[in-house]
């Protein structure tokens, strides 16, 4: 990994990998791909090259690929869930046709691949706990079946045209630096920014709903690694489960209230989140990731509680 595009370079994760991979990858160019309306800003404008690359332009992933002489691309172009929902065509047309037109491309220039799949990728007839790494894949919602398309798509390049395609299932993702948006998990996010503020979180989802959730420092982790792992010890590819923590919205709150013992949250839940994240796993097993690549996570609930207050006390105060 030297020369590295992201796609999607102004989003939750691509803002942070973006940054990551320029501070950490000694000598590696990284080229901040965004569309018009999402431009990057401030230090991730400024401390590399930026271009407008659209997944729909097969043309200009091609272009930019040839210009930076690319040897990676990271591929975070996405509608979440929730959004996928009110905009199935559109998540078609991101998810499923930008990812074929950056396969393509990688074929052609010999390029690795990275496209993250999703506990979304799983559905109401996947065994809930423990969830396996090879095991019954049938979601309900649009960005489950592009998550399982996906996967599938990424091993058939791979298989049919050699292309290096890896990548893991990511559970929901927290983070202080960029706000995800439409996704099922946001509210493990935003109930953070309602604890610092001082304000009463209204939460979407159900007490009980179980859910795999990460801290983006072990996110990130998980998409340099993948990338970086022998390939020869990588009996799966498209797409690994990968996990660290499971909770339900009182077992968050529980652990904010150990910072903020007055915090107040009340359910107001939101139908179709509900929906979608009850067909979600519980928990799944990531022992295949552990095995191949060495996968292991830094933060439990209580670390990243503490990480995310400090942050946002900073960000926010
Ligand atoms: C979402 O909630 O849509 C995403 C995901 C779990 O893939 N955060």
């Amino acid at each position: 990994m030297k020369n590295v595009l992201v796609i999607g370079s102004t989003g939750q994760i691509g803002s942070e990998l973006t940054m990551k991979i320029r501070r950490e990858v000694a000598g590696s160019t990284v080229v901040a791909g965004y569309i018009p309306g999402a431009e990057p800003k401030g230090e991730l404008l400024t401390s590399g090259p930026a271009e407008v690359v659209d997944v729909c332009n097969g043309k200009q992933i091609a272009e930019i690929v040839d210009k930076y002489q690319i040897d990676t691309i990271y591929n975070l172009a996405a509608l979440l869930s929730a959004t996928a929902e009110r905009f199935p065509l559109k998540a078609w047309d991101i998810q499923m046709n930008g990812l074929i037109n950056i396969l393509e491309v990688a074929r052609e220039k010999h390029c690795a691949v990275f496209t993250p799949s999703s506990i979304g990728s799983f559905g109401p007839s996947t065994p809930r706990d423990n969830t396996p790494q090879d095991t019954v894949q049938r979601p309900t919602s649009m960005y489950g079946v592009t998550k399982v398309a996906t996967e599938l798509l990424s091993d058939y390049y791979y298989h049919k045209f050699g292309v290096d395609t890896r990548s893991v299932r990511f559970p929901g993702l927290i983070s202080y630096t960029t706000l995800p948006g439409g996704g099922t998990t946001d509210y493990a996010v935003e109930i953070y920014y309602a604890a610092v503020k001082g304000e009463e979180f209204v939460c979407p989802i159900a007490k009980g709903t179980y859910m795999d959730m990460m801290y983006m420092p072990d996110a990130l982790k998980a998409a340099i690694d993948i990338m970086n792992a022998d390939p020869s010890k990588l009996v799966h590819r498209n797409s690994f489960n990968i996990a660290s923590m499971s909770f339900d919205p009182e077992i968050i709150a529980a652990a904010i209230r150990k910072h903020y013992p007055d915090f107040k949250m009340r359910y107001e839940f939101d139908p179709v989140r509900q929906a979608i994240a009850d067909s979600w796993p519980n928990r799944m097993d990531d022992s295949c990731a552990r095995e191949e690549w060495g996968w292991t996570p830094s933060y439990d609930l209580d670390s990243m509680t503490e990480d995310m207050i400090v942050n946002l006390k900073k960000k926010l105060l």
